[in-house]
């Protein structure tokens, strides 16, 4: 048996591999980390995962960094759950939302606005960066809300994919998007999902709500 640690900072995109071990019901050792009170920028924490960032899954001594790979590890791990899509059709369309969902609404969108220092170094731009990384985000947000319904986002089945929704819906709420106004469906979508097993025991964990 492999034995799985698991790095994480409440709330934070940790949450849907999080969702994702609880899914895949495989025993794991958390570490929750703090990233407001810089828990990922210790030197410690840099010998784990040298990019500075969670979530960090190590198998063994294979660490594995970024959210997709790590989904991916975690849903070997438990063939039976299809957590990367059931169908090879299935599969292709969960890769299709994590690289888009990672590379785009996380890193471009939510990066603009959490981080804007990443984008320019003039600091009298970084209102102008974040205000253009809202309307990114609200694209987005309007392309989910195309293609989700009140089921699971691909399938009959949890995969990677709702828990990384619920990710970007909470940090949405958050950051005043009016979710629940402007986006019915994927509000109906995430209010169906909170009810999982295993996203009502990672949020439990992590201390977060809705
Ligand atoms: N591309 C990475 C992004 C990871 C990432 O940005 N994680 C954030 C939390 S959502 C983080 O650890 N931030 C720490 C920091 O900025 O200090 C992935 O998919 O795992």
């Amino acid at each position: 048996m492999v034995n799985i640690n698991f790095w994480f900072s409440p709330g934070s995109c940790s949450l849907a591999p999080h969702v994702l071990l609880h899914a895949a019901q495989l025993p794991f050792t958390p570490h929750a980390l703090s990233i407001s009170r810089q828990g990922t920028q210790s030197d410690d924490f840099a010998r784990i995962n040298p990019k500075r960032r969670v979530p960090v899954l190590a198998l063994d001594d294979e660490i594995i960094t970024e959210v997709p790979a790590i989904a991916a590890a975690i849903a070997q791990l438990a063939p039976q759950q299809g957590l990367m899509g059931k169908t090879p059709f299935d599969q292709l369309r969960v890769l299709e939302w994590m690289c888009w969902l990672s590379g785009e609404l996380h890193g471009q969108c939510f990066g603009g606005l959490f981080r804007p220092e990443r984008f320019i170094s003039d600091a009298s731009q970084f209102g102008a960066i974040q205000q253009k990384a809202r309307e990114r985000i609200a694209d987005c947000f309007s392309a989910i809300e195309n293609n989700v319904s009140s089921g699971f986002a691909v399938g009959d089945a949890l995969t990677a994919v709702d828990p990384y929704l619920l990710v970007f819906y909470r940090w949405g709420s958050r950051n005043a998007f009016a979710m629940a106004e402007r986006y019915p469906r994927f509000t109906a979508c995430i209010h169906g999902m909170v009810k999982h097993p295993a996203i009502v025991k990672a949020m439990a964990d992590e201390g977060i709500s809705l």
